[in-house]
Formats: structure tokens, C-alpha cells, sequence
């Protein structure tokens, strides 16, 4: 098997794969506990597929009877960050600047699963981030790395947590590398930095407070008490990597599929905001952006302008009040309420007396009360 095992190592990484390591697939009782008790605790959110999932996550084998082996692999993502051109630009997490990765690795797995399939196996599924699986948690059994008090997978290669993580499920008894050790020590940047405190304990992020499911998983209404912490992210969040020490000194740019398309990693707001269909379908193809859907893009897009504070993106947000989806036209009210001025104030007011939806009007209120309340930045003009 040490030699099967050694082909397989060297066959992942001709396929391009910055890290590949063997786990057993044995079950992983501590970390399902873990699992369940974030499940139990609702910081998942609405998440449902997670709950879904939750009896076969911690049990490999459970997904493939006769599955022994799990060859786990990690591609390193993160490129320079671009210079921002112009103003009023939105922030993208640097996973979503290129490609989308789960089509990047699962063109790689499958071609993984095929040699393994050509070396003897009966069984060779691959997931990326698609099965109910916990993907850092095998990783680690798997030698890849270790975790942060950011929940992430620290890895030991000089690529830190920027590393997406695949696995492919196996019946062959391949070689298990031990698992990988490795400590935050007293460090707490990330606990510290996360602007929304997502980071409720070392190594739990409540799902719920963490601006990457606000952007991306949550649909609907964004909680109020939130959005002002969420800064210019329209899509994930990349705080709690960026201040890690451990992910200072990483390698960049290795693989080209990730390189930050044209304006994807500070997308003009405003366009954002009034993005139609088909060009909304035309800039991310292909991307993993198009999870947060064209109606949540434009949501974020205004909580953005919102938290810029700049009366230039006023007429935009205005027209957004007479937009066809209450969700945008209830984010652009709230937006308007956090940039104020007299144009703001008259448009809330124009649109109350108009508005049906309920929680539209809820929130044209809630916006004008803001402004009743305090200085509006507007007027200052
Ligand atoms: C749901 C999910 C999310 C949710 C919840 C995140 C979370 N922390 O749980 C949201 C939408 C918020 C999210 C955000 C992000 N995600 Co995500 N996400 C997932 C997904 C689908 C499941 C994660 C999960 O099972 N969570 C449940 C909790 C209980 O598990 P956990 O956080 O891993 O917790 C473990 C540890 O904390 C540990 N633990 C708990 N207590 C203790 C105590 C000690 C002492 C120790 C040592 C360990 C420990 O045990 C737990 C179980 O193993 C995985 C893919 C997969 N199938 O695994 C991707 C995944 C974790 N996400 C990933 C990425 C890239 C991100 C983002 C960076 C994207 C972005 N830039 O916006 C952020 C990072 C935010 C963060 N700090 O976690 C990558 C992470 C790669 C890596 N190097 O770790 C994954 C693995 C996808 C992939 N295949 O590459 N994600
Ligand atoms: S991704 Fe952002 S919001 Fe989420 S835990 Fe990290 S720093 Fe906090
Ligand atoms: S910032 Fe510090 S505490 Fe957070 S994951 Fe990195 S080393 Fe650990």
C-alpha cells in the first residue's frame, strides 16, 4: 500500500493540488459533538442543509459503505490584493476573484477519482465543500493543518488558511499521514478584529454574526443591529484571515483560475445596486459570487453605500426606492437613513406615502426615525 499511496500523493499534485494527505475514514466523534452542539445552539442559522447533514458529517463511511480511506487535498487561492480604482467600490473576499472553485477542484477530483478507480477501487466519490462532510476537520486527521480560533485550517505548507479543501473517498487502504499540530497560542487578533464579534469563542463562529453568511447564505431582511458592522463586504469577508500572523507571509497567486477578475474585487456599488439580470448573469458566470444571487448582491450593495456614508450615492439609492423587489427597496431605506440629507429624507418620505409592502414600511420608518434622531450627514453638505 506505501507505494499505492505514494502514487496516489504524487498524482493529486501533478494534478495541480498545493496539499494532498490521507485520513482514515474512520468516525470523528469530537468534532460531530462539536457540530452538534453549534447545530443545538442555532448558530448555523438558516442553514438547513448543515442540520440536514449532521448525522453522516462526523461519518465518513456512512456516505460509502466500505469506504476506508479519504485522500484530502487543498488548493492554495489567494492572490495580491488589486488597487482599488474610483470611489463608492464594495468589497469582494479574495476566494470569489477568480473562478469558481468548486469547479476548479472538482475538475481536478474527478480526475483524481479516476486514477484511483484505474489503481483498484471500487469506491471513489469526491466532494468540494458538497457533501456532508467536515471538510477541515478531515483535513486535519489528514495531516493538512491545524485549526485557528477563527475555525479555520491553519495549514503547514507557507499557504496559511488561504486553501480551499476537497476530498475523495476511498475503499483502498491507503497509508494515513498523522494528524497535523499546530496552535494559536495566546494570539486572539481574530476574536478581537472581527467587526461583527461572529468569533464567540476560540474556534466557534456563530454563523449567524458572520458577515460571509450575512452576504452570501442569508436571504431576505439583513438584521438591523448588523448591518452597520458589515462594513463594504458585499461578498464573504476576509478579516479574520487577513489579520492572522500566520497568513502573512503566504504565497500568492499560484494558480491563474484565481486570479481577481476585472472588478470583481471592488465592485462599483452603485452598478451593483441596479445590476439587471442579464448582465448580472454575463459578470459571474462561472463565479462563485452567484451563490448570494442577484437579489442578495443588491442588497449588499446597499448596506455598503449605506455604511460609506457618501451623499453621492443618494439619487442611486433613491431610484432604488422604486425598485420591484422589497428587499432592495427596503436596504436602499435604510441606507438612505444612514447617509440622511434633505434629498434622503424627502425621497423616505415620497415613498411612505406610496409603499404596500409592510416590512417596507417598517423600514422607510425606522430610516426616517434615524434622521429625526440625529445630525444627518447630508445637511453638512
Ligand atoms: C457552513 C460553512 C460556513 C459558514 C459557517 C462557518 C463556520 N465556521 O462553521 C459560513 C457561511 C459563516 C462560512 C464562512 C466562511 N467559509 Co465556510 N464552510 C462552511 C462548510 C460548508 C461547513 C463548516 C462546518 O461544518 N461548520 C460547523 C462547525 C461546527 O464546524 P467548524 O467551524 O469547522 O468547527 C470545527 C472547529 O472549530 C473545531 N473546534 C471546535 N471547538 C474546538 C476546540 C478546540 C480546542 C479545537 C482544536 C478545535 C475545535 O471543531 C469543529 C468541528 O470539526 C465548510 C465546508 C465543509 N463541508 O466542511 C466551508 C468551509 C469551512 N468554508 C471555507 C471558507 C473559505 C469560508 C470563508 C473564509 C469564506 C469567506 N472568505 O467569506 C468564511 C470563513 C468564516 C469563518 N471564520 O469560519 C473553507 C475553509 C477552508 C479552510 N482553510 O479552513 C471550507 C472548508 C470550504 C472548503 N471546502 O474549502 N462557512
Ligand atoms: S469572516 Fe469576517 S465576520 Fe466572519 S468571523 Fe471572520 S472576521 Fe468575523
Ligand atoms: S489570528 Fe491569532 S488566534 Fe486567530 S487564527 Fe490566527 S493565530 Fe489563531
Amino acid at each position: 500500500m506505501g507505494n499505492l499511496t505514494a502514487d496516489v500523493k504524487s498524482h493529486a499534485r501533478e494534478l495541480g493540488f498545493d496539499l494532498v494527505g490521507i485520513a482514515s475514514a474512520e468516525p470523528l466523534p469530537e468534532d460531530g459533538g462539536r457540530l452538534d452542539a453549534w447545530l443545538a445552539a442555532g448558530m448555523h442559522g438558516t442553514m438547513d442543509y448543515m442540520e440536514r447533514h449532521a448525522g453522516t458529517a462526523a461519518r465518513p463511511a456512512d456516505l460509502a459503505r466500505g469506504a476506508r480511506s479519504i485522500v484530502v487535498v487543498g488548493l492554495a487561492y489567494r492572490w495580491d490584493e488589486p488597487e482599488p480604482e474610483g470611489t463608492l467600490r464594495g468589497r469582494v473576499s479574495s476566494y470569489a476573484w477568480g473562478t469558481d472553485y468548486h469547479k476548479v477542484i472538482e475538475d481536478k477530483l474527478e480526475r483524481l477519482a479516476a486514477f484511483l478507480r484505474s489503481s483498484g477501487a471500487g469506491i471513489a466519490r469526491y466532494y468540494v465543500d458538497t457533501g456532508p462532510l467536515l471538510d477541515r476537520a478531515i483535513a486535519h486527521r489528514a495531516g493538512l493543518g491545524w485549526f485557528g480560533k477563527n475555525t479555520l485550517l491553519i495549514t503547514k505548507t507557507g499557504h496559511g488558511s488561504y486553501v480551499f479543501l476537497g476530498e475523495v473517498l476511498t475503499d483502498l487502504a491507503l497509508e494515513p499521514d498523522a494528524p497535523a499540530s499546530g496552535s494559536c497560542g495566546r494570539c486572539r487578533i481574530c476574536l478581537d478584529q472581527c467587526p461583527t464579534g461572529a468569533i464567540v469563542a476560540p474556534f466557534v463562529v456563530d454563523a449567524r454574526r458572520c458577515i460571509s453568511y450575512l452576504t452570501i447564505e442569508l436571504r431576505g431582511w439583513i438584521p438591523l443591529d448588523l448591518r452597520p458592522l458589515m462594513q463594504t463586504w458585499v461578498f464573504g469577508c476576509d478579516i479574520c484571515q487577513d489579520v492572522c500572523p500566520h497568513n502573512v507571509l503566504v504565497k500568492k497567486g499560484i494558480h491563474e483560475e484565481f486570479a481577481p477578475r476585472r472588478d470583481v474585487a471592488y465592485p462599483e456599488l452603485i452598478e451593483l445596486l441596479h445590476i439587471d439580470e442579464a448582465t448580472y448573469h454575463q459578470r459571474f458566470r462561472h463565479s462563485a459570487i452567484k451563490r448570494a444571487k442577484r437579489q442578495g448582491l443588491r442588497r449588499n450593495a446597499a448596506v455598503a453605500l449605506g455604511n460609506l456614508k457618501d451623499a453621492r450615492a443618494v439619487p442611486a439609492l433613491v431610484r432604488a426606492l422604486a425598485d420591484g423587489d422589497p428587499i432592495v427597496r427596503g436596504h436602499a431605506a435604510w441606507a438612505l437613513g444612514q447617509i440622511g440629507g434633505r434629498n434622503a429624507q424627502a425621497a423616505l418620505c415620497t415613498r411612505l406615502a406610496g409603499e404596500n409592502d409592510n416590512e417596507v414600511r417598517d423600514e422607510i420608518r425606522q430610516a426616517l426615525a434615524v434622521l429625526d434622531g440625529g445630525a444627518a450627514s447630508g445637511d453638512r453638505l
